[in-house]
């Protein structure tokens, strides 16, 4: 039987258990997980993304050594790794696990979103959920960005560091996904390739009018312009790295923590979070209301009527469908 207190202790066991009954839609789970955000809101979510293979996963595995190294206690979750994180087929990848393994304040965990009820969003979401209340300080979330369908990181993670690698034509990529708007750290992992420098100085210059950009919308009509419109915003930074051998990332573990004191001192991480809970409660919402029309339509003779009337032209889909809605959340909405 899995207690509230064994999550609240932070044992891995109950954490993954819990996760996975979560990954389920066990309704028991769903219960323990309302109890749990009580002892929510203190962990530092940061979001690692990019395409398959520019080194996610040696770079969480890099960082999680410098966070254990200022004695922070890491939980990652894999959203739908494209090469297993844990016994993946390269030896390398699996030894370096290992020295994490046996680690207790390290909880390492993948996610896929095939079979998501409620959305990959909601399940990895609810995740967090339980790895805060664990006692984790850090939770790092590593996700393949892929253009359109890339699982939505920015509504979850307070930080999004974005990883690319050197010439790959990630840069323009980027602008075309709307990705750079979303990053906060950009990382240029594999630097000990060639044009390393050049994609540094491309992504800084891509930011620069990622920046003017932003100004430009800030200025009142008619007035001067302000040098930060009375806001202070974080600037986005870029960082070479070679995950590897662990060059650049002491610093990026240090951007990821200066990051999360500038958001605190400028009271925005409060107001990120607000955003972020505003957008989950309206998916729960969402969820909510479809399970309750799908139950009517499984259970209500009026869909088939109604699909009749629809052919007689009795009725209009329209009408049909705001009528199935009144009924079903008893909300009135003009029919
Ligand atoms: N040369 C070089 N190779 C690297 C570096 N970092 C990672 N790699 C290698 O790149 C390959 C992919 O690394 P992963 O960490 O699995 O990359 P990933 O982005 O997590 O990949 P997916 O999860 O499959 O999307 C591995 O063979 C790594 O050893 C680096 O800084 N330099
Ligand atoms: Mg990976």
């Amino acid at each position: 039987m899995l207690k509230i207190d064994d999550i609240r202790s932070g044992s891995h066991l109950a954490g993954a258990r819990l996760i996975r009954l979560i990954e389920d839609n066990e309704p028991s789970a769903i219960e323990l997980l309302k109890s749990l955000y009580a002892n929510t809101g203190k962990a530092f979510i940061i979001g690692i993304t990019g395409s398959p293979g520019v080194g996610k996963s040696t770079l969480i595995d890099a960082l999680i050594f410098q966070f254990r190294e200022l004695s922070k206690k890491v939980a990652v979750i894999a959203v739908d790794p494209t090469s297993p994180y844990t016994g993946g087929a390269i030896l390398g990848d699996r030894l370096r696990m290992q020295r994490h393994a046996t680690d207790p304040d390290v909880f390492i965990r993948s996610m896929a979103s095939r079979g998501q009820t409620g959305g990959l969003s909601r399940a990895a979401k609810d995740a967090t959920t339980v790895l805060d209340a664990m006692g984790f300080d850090i939770i790092i979330i590593e996700t393949v960005g892929a253009g359109q369908a890339q699982f939505d990181i920015a509504s979850l993670a307070h930080c999004v560091g974005i990883v690319s690698i050197p010439s790959s034509g990630d840069g323009i990529q980027a602008v075309k996904a709307g990705i750079l708007e979303t990053g906060d750290i950009f990382i240029v992992n594999k630097s000990d390739t060639p044009d390393a420098d050049l994609s540094f100085i491309e992504l800084c210059g891509m930011l620069e009018m990622r920046q003017s950009r932003e100004f430009l919308r800030t200025l009142p009509p008619g007035l001067p312009p302000k040098t930060d419109n009375g806001h202070p915003t974080w600037q986005p930074k870029v960082l070479k790295t070679i995950a590897q051998d662990g060059t650049g990332i002491k610093e990026l573990t240090h951007t990821f923590l200066s990051y999360l004191d500038f958001m605190k001192k400028n009271n925005l991480l409060k107001s990120k979070q607000k955003t972020q809970e505003k957008l989950y409660f309206k998916t729960l919402l969402k969820d909510l209301i479809l399970e309750k029309i799908n139950g009517f339509m499984d259970e209500s003779k009026y869909v088939e009527t109604a699909l009749n009337d629809i052919q007689l032209n009795i009725t209009d889909p329209i009408s049909a469908a705001q009528h199935v809605v009144n009924k079903t959340i008893g909300h009135k909405i003009k029919e």
